[in-house]
């Protein structure tokens, strides 16, 4: 699925800032016909969630109602036009004009509609109805009934099964965009190395049957070639200047459609030409071994909620630079497009995970779970098989997999992972540990830990052993590359203690340099994630202090706390980078 752009033959704007809402908490709407307008709405910013906007509706979840007027450009009347959102959470419906264009389930995730025979040169009414409540056959789940196998409920409002607050509203920016008849569809661009040269393999979809030119440009090479539409091609880049963390080398690959000897059609990507493999015990990049430093992560901000906050990503990839990060995982849902198109830039090792966080295998409801969990699957992989950034596809954090269906349910989803990119290492990001069955299949192991904070509290060492102990366990059962995806330690900034105890920078500060310390003894690690850069909202619990998990190494607005600046110590940051 290719993001928007504006070029001569394509033109793609964003729609307004400011939409009518009105929250529905009796589910009105529908039956009063609001999908064809409704009137007494107040003004809401999008995208951003609604929850921090207004006061009194912090914790409501259910239906609310978005509409907006726009005008066609002028040239647009003879294009295809679709309407594309970049995010909604959680269930979205859209009418334009009156008419119901359908419905998208799952947020964090892109989808669209061909709104070519619906859209009027003036005076389009666009009306969309969120609801984002929480239930046990949802993906991400809520207000599930508590498992006896569960060790350790927690119990939360609202009651999620996932430690964030559920912000619902539209996320992303909306987009609406014209096209060429007959033009691009889909553009899948996989890369390799042979020698000193490199291969960018180009698979394209398009509506015509039609010849496309592509031209890869870049670090004084020129390549080109012309193709039949349905046709693979190889673009062969002599003495081809990879990409890493270190040097994110991006090519620039224009696709032109041609059409009696003439363009009618053009779609540029920026191409990082890259190998990304497991073997053994490593995991390699450009077949050399590769170690990630960095953080899990989430898209939290103050007022905005989970909306895009341009500002703050730059930010966030100025702090990871700072201490000395290399990668992150979109803990826990796919992040935005701009996100992922600044790691390609930036240099940043992404492991992209979809919105399939605590998920449960209790029979009820798992055959929806289960087909939702691969929507989404297929949804992150159409939007982000093109980023050389992206180097794993992570499935899920944190299932409760102790129950048999467990080890069906990923083996269904690990193998449309791969049938759907062959050439992306695999995994699934566990809390369980040794039970966890599907890392017998998965290409990584992933795990998260939090000895030393939760069990047992107060105790660094006693921590660090049974780490090190499980650690060696696992891999011992499972000899393949294995990281540390979560660990971490609530801190209130500006709270001290000597010794360390629990809350205190220094404990936070002393809990990470332990771990690494046991995570860098051990050659299969591969990777240490620390939980979180920056503290972030979640529901309210007796565990979260204001209605806030305080893991982050920053605060929610973003300054260090003392355990920023030892990882800035110990994972060798030579300073921010230059203007
Ligand atoms: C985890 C979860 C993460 C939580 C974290 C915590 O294992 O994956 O979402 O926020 O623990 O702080 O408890």
């Amino acid at each position: 699925m290719l993001h928007p752009q504006s070029n001569p033959f394509r033109q793609c704007i964003t729609l307004p800032e400011f939409w009518d809402f009105r929250f529905d908490p009796d589910d009105l709407g529908t039956d009063a016909g609001w999908g064809e307008g409704f009137t007494g709405g107040r003004p809401i910013a999008v995208p951003a969630s609604w929850n921090d906007q207004f006061e009194d509706w912090r914790d409501y979840l259910g239906p609310a109602w978005y509409q907006t007027y726009f005008d066609l450009p002028w040239g647009w009347e003879q294009r295809r036009v679709a309407l594309r959102f970049g995010s909604v959470n959680y269930i979205a419906e859209v009418w334009l004009n009156g008419m119901r264009l359908g419905e998208h389930e799952g947020g964090h995730l892109p989808f669209e509609f061909d709104v070519t025979e619906h859209v009027r040169p003036e005076g389009n009414l666009l009306v969309v109805r969120v609801e984002g409540e929480l239930a046990p056959d949802r993906v991400p789940p809520g207000n599930v009934p508590p498992d006896p196998l569960d060790t350790f409920p927690r119990n939360k409002y609202p009651s999620t099964s996932f430690d964030f607050f559920p912000f619902c509203g539209i996320h992303r920016p909306v987009l609406l965009y014209a096209m060429p008849h007959g033009g691009i569809d889909d553009l899948t661009v996989v890369t390799d190395i042979a020698g000193n040269d490199g291969l960018v393999r180009l698979h394209l979809e398009a509506g015509d049957a039609a010849t496309a030119r592509l031209i890869l440009r870049g670090y004084g090479a020129e390549v080109s070639a012309e193709v039949a539409v349905s046709e693979e091609a190889t673009l062969t880049v002599p003495g081809a200047a990879l990409w890493s963390p270190a040097s994110p080398n991006l090519y620039d690959l224009t696709v032109e459609m041609l059409r009696d000897g003439g363009v009618f059609d053009r779609y540029a990507l920026p191409v990082g030409i890259r190998t990304i493999t497991v073997d053994g015990d490593a995991l390699l990049l450009n077949g050399e071994p590769v170690k990630l430093t960095g953080f899990g992560r989430h898209e939290d901000f103050p007022v905005t909620g989970r909306g895009l906050v341009p500002a703050v990503i730059v930010k966030d990839y100025a702090l990871m630079k700072w201490v000395g990060a290399n990668s992150f995982r979109t803990t826990h849902y796919p992040y935005s497009e701009q996100m992922m198109d600044l790691a390609d830039r930036l240099g940043f090792l992404v492991i992209d995970e979809t919105p399939a966080v605590g998920l449960f295998f209790h029979e009820d409801g798992l055959e929806r779970r289960l087909a939702l969990c691969r929507q989404y699957t297929q949804e992150m992989i159409a939007r982000d098989k093109n980023h050389p950034s992206v180097i794993m596809w992570s499935l899920a954090n944190e299932p409760h997999s102790k129950r048999p269906a467990a080890k069906g349910f990923f083996r269904n989803l690990y193998d449309l992972a791969r049938s759907l990119d062959p050439t992306r290492p695999v995994t699934v990001v566990s809390a369980v540990g040794i039970g966890e069955e599907a890392f017998e299949f998965c290409d990584v192991a992933c795990l998260n830990r939090y000895f030393g904070w939760y069990t047992p509290p107060g105790q660094v060492d006693e921590g660090c052993e049974l780490l090190s102990a499980e650690l060696d366990t696992l891999h011992g059962k499972y000899p393949k590359p294995l990281l540390l995806t979560e660990f971490g330690a609530d801190t209130i900034p500006g709270h001290h203690a000597q010794p360390p105890e629990m809350f205190s920078e220094e404990y936070q500060a002393e809990m990470l340099t332990r771990y690494i310390e046991v995570l860098d003894s051990k050659p299969f690690v591969v990777g240490q994630h620390v939980w979180n850069l920056c503290d972030f909202k979640t529901g309210q619990a007796v565990h979260r202090m204001g209605g806030m998990n305080l893991k982050g190494v920053f605060t929610r607005d973003r300054r260090p706390k003392l355990a920023a600046h030892r990882l800035r110590e110990l994972w060798g940051a030579q300073g921010s980078e230059s203007a």
